[in-house]
């Protein structure tokens, strides 16, 4: 890793957002938008995560890194969609699922499939099984995506897949869920057709399920 993409790292754990506003738009001119996100944001987000956890830091910290986050995302973000593809015409349905406010990397999976050529309907925080129901109803997408960062809201995942196998969508819609405690198997046992690890690897795995 460079010294940049270090401090970059830095800047974002120090919550320092006019600090990581001038790093990103110098680094963006040196580094692929993927290796200013993983090797840059991602490594500083890491260390918050850590420290967060081991009562380090605190929620005001985390919310001024957090800020930080999206900032470098609203520079990053026709960088990283203009290394997509053209237009799939296809139509993805992305949220974070009830009781769950955490949105950066919703945002920025939803920002890396516009990227890859799909339309994103994003539903926000905070979605209901009825609201991600009522979503499918309108906007009838090929692909709906739910987020969870929580153990506790993960259960909403499956609520969800079984409110829309109740209405009778489940067989017009594929769905995939994503987000820090979430897996492979625990995607398998709810009854969802993927799992994303990553922002990258969700892209392409759209791509496979319904690109
Ligand atoms: Co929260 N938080 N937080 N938090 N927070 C975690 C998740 C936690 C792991 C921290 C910790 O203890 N180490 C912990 C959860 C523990 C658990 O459940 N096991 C935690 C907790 C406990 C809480 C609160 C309960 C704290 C409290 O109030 N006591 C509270 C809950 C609020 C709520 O949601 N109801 C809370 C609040 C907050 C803030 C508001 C302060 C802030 C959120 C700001 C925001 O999102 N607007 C926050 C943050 C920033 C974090 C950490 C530090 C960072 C999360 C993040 O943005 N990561 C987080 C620790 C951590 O994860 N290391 C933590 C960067 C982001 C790019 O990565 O979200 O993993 P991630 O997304 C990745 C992949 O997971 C994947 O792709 C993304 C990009 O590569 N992905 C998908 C995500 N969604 C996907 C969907 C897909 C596919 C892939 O398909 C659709």
């Amino acid at each position: 890793m460079t010294r940049l993409l270090d401090k970059i790292a830095q800047t974002l754990i120090n919550g320092d957002r006019s600090g990581i506003e001038s790093l990103v738009r110098e680094a963006i001119e040196q580094f692929t938008p993927d290796s200013v996100l993983e090797d840059g944001l991602m490594k500083g987000m890491e260390v918050v995560g850590k420290r967060f956890r081991d009562c380090e830091m605190f929620i005001p910290e985390v919310i001024r890194s957090a800020d930080c986050m999206k900032k470098a995302m609203e520079i990053l973000q026709p960088r990283l969609v203009e290394t997509g593809g053209g237009k799939l015409g296809r139509t993805v349905i992305i949220g974070t699922v009830k009781g769950d406010l955490h949105d950066i990397g919703k945002n920025l999976v939803g920002m890396m499939l516009e990227g890859g050529g799909f339309h994103v309907v994003d539903l926000g925080v905070d979605v209901a099984p009825e609201k991600f129901v009522n979503a499918v109803r309108e906007h009838k997408p090929q692909l709906l995506g739910m987020s969870a960062l929580l153990t506790t809201t993960m259960p909403f995942m499956k609520e969800t897949v079984d409110a829309l196998k109740e209405a009778g969508l489940k067989d017009s819609v594929r769905v995939i869920v994503g987000g820090a405690p979430v897996n492979m198997e625990f995607a398998r046992e709810i009854g969802s057709d993927g799992y994303g690890p990553n922002a990258g690897a969700t892209m392409e795995l759209a791509r496979d399920l319904i690109g």
